[in-house]
């Protein structure tokens, strides 16, 4: 079934994800949940997601394939929806998507049960952030100037999602993996990679067909990294805020 052929679209809810895993198996895949707020927004590892109203926040009900890509390609399709709209975005691996340096759309995807969900948050019309992330996060609003239709951005965003999932499921990865790559603001430039015992300091390179991160580390060493949180340096490796 077509990503969005079935919505739910809630006023408020605590968060999307946790509404579509209420729904999950009683629900076909395809099955979208959005909310105009969220009260209790989640990001990774149990942070929190800002989601006051003039967001953009869902989650996708999917069957249950191997998960690794579905976060590169989500990226792939909001760079694609918003490239419809005359404005380039960027990809940080592994799930961050960037205007002018700032986030302005988070990926959140779960394993429930047979089932992926899919969440996706964008800071579509959001007029500002509370002091904690305001240095990080930006929205399409504050960097355009100009206010986008919700719906108008959901539906091609269904779109976008439903045909890079079909790429995925004929086994196109090498287009989902080059269209990354085009998107992609991390490469050639240094990068601290938090893993859960150590911290990983690198050049990104690029991406490996299973999604994983490729780095050059200064020895010369190449290594990959499955899954873990990237920053950017702004130093040169060596200075102070490593
Ligand atoms: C993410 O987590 O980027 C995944 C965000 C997924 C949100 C969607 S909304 C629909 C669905 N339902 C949910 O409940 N969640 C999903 P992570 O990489 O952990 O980034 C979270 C961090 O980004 C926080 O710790 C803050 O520092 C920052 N942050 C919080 N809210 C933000 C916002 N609205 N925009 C930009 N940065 C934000």
């Amino acid at each position: 079934m077509a990503i969005g052929s079935k919505l739910y679209h809630l006023d408020e809810v605590n968060s999307t994800n946790e509404y579509a895993k209420k729904i999950a198996d009683t629900s076909p895949d395809g099955t979208v949940v959005l909310a105009e707020t969220q009260t209790d927004g989640k990001g990774r590892f149990n942070r929190k997601w800002y989601s006051p109203r003039g967001g953009l926040y869902l989650s996708v009900i999917i069957g249950h394939e191997n998960s690794s890509l579905i976060p590169i390609l989500t990226g792939v399709a909001i760079c694609e929806t918003f490239s419809n709209y005359g404005i380039l975005l960027g990809l940080k691996w592994p799930n961050d998507v960037i205007l002018n340096e700032k986030k302005v759309a988070g990926i959140l995807t779960e394993v429930f049960d047979t089932k992926i969900i899919l969440g996706i948050g964008i800071n579509l019309n959001i007029t500002s952030f509370p002091e904690e992330i305001k240095d990080r996060a930006t929205s399409i609003f504050l960097e355009t100037k100009k206010r986008f239709d919700k719906m108008s951005i959901y539906r091609t965003l269904c779109l976008e999602l439903d045909q890079h999932y079909t790429m995925l499921n004929e086994k196109r990865t090498s287009e989902i993996l080059q269209k990354w790559r085009n998107y992609s603001i991390i490469f050639g430039r240094n990068v601290i990679v938090q893993l859960p015992d150590r911290k990983i300091i690198g050049r990104a390179i690029d991406i490996a067909n299973d999604g994983a991160l490729i780095l050059m580390l200064a020895e010369g060493k190449v290594e990959k990294i499955l899954a873990g949180e990237c920053q950017i340096l702004k130093a040169p490796p060596g200075a102070s805020e490593l």
